[in-house]
């Protein structure tokens, strides 16, 4: 399915006089407007292939119908995200759920949406038909070298396939670790995973990043062999430069400070890439913005206070993507809240007033910092939102619009209800 131009259009005058209206008043007070909306039309979310289909848990699994079949309907998907949002101008492939048969057939399917090949990732937490050695006891720090040799060769063929692709980025994420005190020895589990990811980094393109993501717990519960940012940060300075942390907003333990993570992953260059989502108790891959929209705000807040410190770029300098998981919305639905939910917490962060913040910082004046931070994340910005959607063509409200154009039923009749995505 397709969504003509001209319907995106149709539906943006119908709305657009009470959107004008909501923009004049909030863009009074916004010194840069012009320079803001700039940033918010280029910042770019890629989005999870293996968040298209319903997610489900070990008690059962609730599809919705029409999910796509087949790696060409994932891209189909996400275009349909791109042509409402315009913020959704990247798709990040999971091998072997999405292994390409005609790599050129497939970029230029994703070209006509507009789409580019974000973060390659590859899979050594479950076994697939026909492998010859299990990961049941680790992949990459495994006690058999044949096995860790297997995941290597594995991220390899990953990488190869991102080439193709036009790909720039690996993301590793190890769900090696122990389940039981004793189980495992914690020095040998990581020498063994270091040299490992150093085979993987060996068979990286020098334009090419690395990210190793780190999660506190599951499907191993005693000990996580990239276990926190620690870890990962140990890792990727051991890999060397092209070798980055990522870090996933759900994979932390309770109410870890996610802001001073980032921070300081920034001043040591050493922050590659998110994934977003939310939790309420651990990695409950959420609408991101759901549960704790202050603190993806605060998050935000740090990024551009870090990344303008080091002149780099929003939009490009580091990988923004979405990991996220749906057991009872429609996914396509989902995945537009959380876009919106992401371009919200930028475009307050955008509003702080850095000069007077510092000063308040300097000048240990608490409350005032607090009113200076809370005062940006207290505008509602959605109309700066719905403006930079509307210039780069895209549509003033999502999800109203894929509602009126009965975006899944269209999907169900084309593709059945009873559909299953490859994923989680
Ligand atoms: C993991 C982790 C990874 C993702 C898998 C599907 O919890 O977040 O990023 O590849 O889930
Ligand atoms: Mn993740
Ligand atoms: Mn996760």
């Amino acid at each position: 399915m397709n969504i003509e131009k001209y319907k995106i259009e149709e539906y943006n005058q119908q709305v657009k006089a009470k959107h004008t209206r909501k923009l004049e008043s909030l863009v009074e007070d916004i010194n840069n407007y012009e320079a803001i909306l700039q940033k918010l039309i280029d910042f770019q979310i890629a989005i999870p292939s293996w968040a298209l289909g319903s997610g489900g848990t070990r008690f059962g699994r609730f599809p919705g119908g029409g999910e796509p079949r087949s790696l060409e309907e994932k891209i189909e998907d996400v275009g349909l995200l791109h042509a409402l949002n315009k913020s959704s101008g990247a798709i990040s492939l999971h091998i072997p759920w999405d292994v390409p048969k005609d790599y050129q057939e497939i970029k230029t399917l994703a070209a006509q949406y507009g789409l580019g090949f974000d973060a390659m990732n590859s899979n050594t937490f479950q076994d697939q038909p026909g492998q010859a050695l299990s990961y049941k006891f680790g992949s990459m720090q495994h006690v058999n070298a044949a096995v860790r040799k297997q995941a290597v060769q594995h991220n390899i063929e990953v990488i190869q396939h991102g080439i193709e692709l036009g790909s720039k980025s690996l993301t590793v994420w190890l769900s090696d670790g122990s389940c039981f005190p004793g189980q495992l020895n914690f020095r040998k589990a990581f020498q063994r995973t270091l040299e490992s990811l150093q085979e993987v980094y060996a068979a990286l393109p020098d334009d090419w990043k690395i990210f190793v993501e780190y999660k506190a717990f599951e499907p191993n519960f005693y000990s996580t062999t990239v276990g926190d940012w620690g870890q990962s940060f140990l890792y990727a300075s051991k890999l060397g430069p092209k070798a980055y942390t990522l870090v996933d907003l759900g994979h932390h333990l309770p109410n870890a400070n996610i802001e001073q993570i980032v921070s300081l992953l920034l001043m040591e260059g050493k922050l590659g890439g998110f994934h977003f989502n939310d939790s309420k108790y651990g990695d409950d891959d959420l609408t991101a913005g759901s549960i704790k929209p202050y603190q993806l705000f605060l998050i935000f807040n740090e990024l551009i206070e870090g990344m303008d410190a080091r002149k780099m770029s929003h939009s490009t300098d580091l990988g923004w993507m979405i990991d996220a998981s749906h057991n009872v919305k429609d996914p396509l639905e989902d995945l537009l809240q959380s876009v919106e939910a992401i371009m919200l917490a930028y475009a307050q962060a955008l509003l702080v007033d850095r000069q007077a913040l510092a000063a308040a910082q300097e000048d240990n004046d608490v409350a005032k910092a607090q009113e200076i931070l809370q005062a940006a994340f207290r505008t509602d910005v959605r109309p700066l939102i719905a403006e930079a959607r509307f210039r780069a063509g895209g549509a003033l409200s999502p999800i109203e619009l894929y509602r009126s154009l009965n975006v899944r039923e269209e999907l169900v009749k084309e593709r059945g209800s009873k559909t299953v995505a490859t994923g989680l």
